[in-house]
């Protein structure tokens, strides 16, 4: 059977409707939103917009990805702006500052971020500087490459103004410790160790970009990267087409180009959510795939404001900004199925 066939709509785990005042001045720019959103000159968009989404609970980030569209910025300030929320965090054990640390206890950074034009700025392997995302768009923005690795986008960071910083809290080394214990490498994605922010944004206008930042997987090798700053693993935009991000097993993720290969079949015609749920039925059909073990999370967006998302596991929720709401979506799994 189809998986697609006994998908039934995502439920609604959390909804939080903005409090406060950041979030009442956000309530009223919203009604101004929605009446500027209905002259927008993209026919095809029958959604509300703008429209911010993001893997894992992340309702902070989605909210400032709004609030800087509402403030009358660009889509790619947005999800700069809503990544750099997760990188601050030192709560945050995935992200920025605060991440888990490799197995020699170094918090090393990737990200990368996608503009309307295909343009693209990735970082991968820096060290000491918070906001990986704001250093890999002056990558795109600044330099004639697409890629800085290790020392030569710290380096690059530091000349550009980023201060640069001890990123190992008091909780990620505790962690890290307790870990040397035992040094067994199990790479699960679970509640515990997650939240590497991927996000989406669609302006007014219908125009699309997408920004993915992680310290990757805790206690990995020194010097490995996963697929969280790879332009079409981790995060792919096409402005005529759509928009993906992926969270998990980065590896996996790679092996299969998971966030192009979402695009392209946006392209041939399937929908955000079929999309997503063929790549993940790429990796779970290999071979001696392993998938009972990994989780991996995608969620798309395509030209027409239509979303999708989609894991191997339970327990994937996509945060989605739209018409003033800001919800915790739970994502269907393909695990349903053998449940
Ligand atoms: C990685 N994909 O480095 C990232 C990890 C991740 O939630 O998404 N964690 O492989």
């Amino acid at each position: 059977m189809k998986r697609r066939n006994f998908i039934k709509n995502a439920s609604l785990t959390g909804v939080a409707l903005a409090v406060g005042s950041a979030l009442s001045s956000c309530a009223e720019n919203t009604s101004k939103e929605k009446s500027s959103s209905t002259k927008t000159t993209n026919e095809n968009i029958k959604v509300s917009l703008p429209l911010v989404i993001a893997t894992w609970d992340v309702r902070q980030s989605t909210e400032k990805a709004w609030e800087t569209l509402q403030q009358g910025n660009s889509v790619l300030d947005a999800v700069e702006q809503g990544c750099k929320v997760a990188e601050a965090d030192k709560k945050n054990q995935s992200v920025g500052n605060g991440g888990r640390p490799d197995r020699d206890g170094n918090v090393t950074l990737d990200a990368c971020i996608m503009d309307t034009h295909g343009n693209c700025g990735s970082v991968v392997y820096m060290q000491h500087i918070t906001h990986a995302i704001s250093v890999a768009r002056k990558v795109m923005e600044d330099t004639p490459h697409v890629i800085l690795a290790g020392k030569g986008a710290e380096k690059f960071a530091i000349e550009k103004g980023f201060q640069p910083e001890d990123l190992l809290t008091e909780a990620s080394k505790k962690d890290w410790e307790a870990w040397k214990k035992t040094s067994n490498y199990q790479p699960i994605i679970n509640i515990e160790n997650h939240d590497t922010i991927g996000i989406l944004a669609m302006d007014k206008n219908g125009d699309i970009s997408g920004a993915c930042t992680t310290s990757g997987l805790a206690y990995k090798m020194a010097g490995r990267v996963g697929d969280s700053p790879i332009i079409g693993s981790g995060l792919f935009v096409d402005n005529e087409i759509g928009a993906a991000v992926a969270t998990g097993l980065g590896e996996e993720v790679l092996k299969t180009v998971g966030s192009f290969l979402i695009v392209e079949l946006m392209r041939q015609g399937k929908s955000p959510q079929e999309a997503c749920e063929e790549a993940i039925d790429r990796i779970v059909s290999k071979p001696n795939s392993n998938y009972k073990n990994f989780q991996i999370g995608y969620i798309a967006l395509n030209k027409k404001g239509e979303t999708g998302f989609y894991s191997i596991h339970d327990g994937f929720t996509m945060a989605k900004f739209q018409d003033g709401t800001n919800e915790n979506l739970k994502s269907d799994y393909y695990m349903k199925q053998s449940s």
